[in-house]
């Protein structure tokens, strides 16, 4: 993270997200994104919640990355207190492998907005990048920079060899 004005807020409902969450920090990271992290419950802390979705904007952050498990409801409450486009993440929850953050993540009502990820690490690490992409809509560096994240994707995959074990 850097010393600028952060521009994406991560946020999660325990530090226990947290292995899970920072993919889309890392993924920020690579970007050279400003980003802020940390832990937000809606369960556990619902004043802080509404606190901290009511000031995102004013605060200068241009989007929100909701991390949350089972009954997830961090991020489609944050989404019905801010404008900010809210980008949540279902982390894998103990008994149901995170089908239950998913399902509580993704069902919306119509009007309140949560662009839902896939469960875990890669929905993380894909919330990183469509904050990029969202950033990149009004930065041509940073359009650029994701440009060469593409190719060099492409690029990986096109000289991938398969050996057979001995
Ligand atoms: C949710 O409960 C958190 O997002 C976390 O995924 C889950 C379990 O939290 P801990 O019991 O690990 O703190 O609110």
């Amino acid at each position: 993270m850097t010393n600028q004005q952060p521009l994406v807020a991560i946020i999660m409902g325990s530090d226990s997200d947290w292995p899970v969450m920072q993919a889309a920090a890392a993924m920020l990271d690579d970007f050279g994104v400003p980003y802020e992290a940390g832990v937000v419950s809606a369960h556990r802390t619902p004043d802080l919640m509404f606190e901290f979705a009511e000031q995102a904007r004013e605060r200068g952050f241009r989007a929100i990355i909701a991390g949350a498990g089972g009954a997830a409801h961090l991020p489609g409450m944050v989404a019905a207190k801010t404008t900010l486009p809210v980008l949540g993440v279902p982390v894998p929850s103990r008994h149901l492998q995170g089908q239950d953050s998913l399902l509580s993540i993704v069902q919306m009502p119509k009007g309140i907005p949560v662009a839902t990820f896939a469960i875990g690490e890669a929905g993380a690490a894909n919330a990183g990048l469509f904050a990029v992409a969202l950033l990149a809509t009004t930065d041509n560096t940073l359009a650029d920079k994701l440009a060469a994240f593409r190719q060099a994707q492409t690029e990986k995959v096109l000289n991938m060899t398969l050996r057979r074990d001995a």
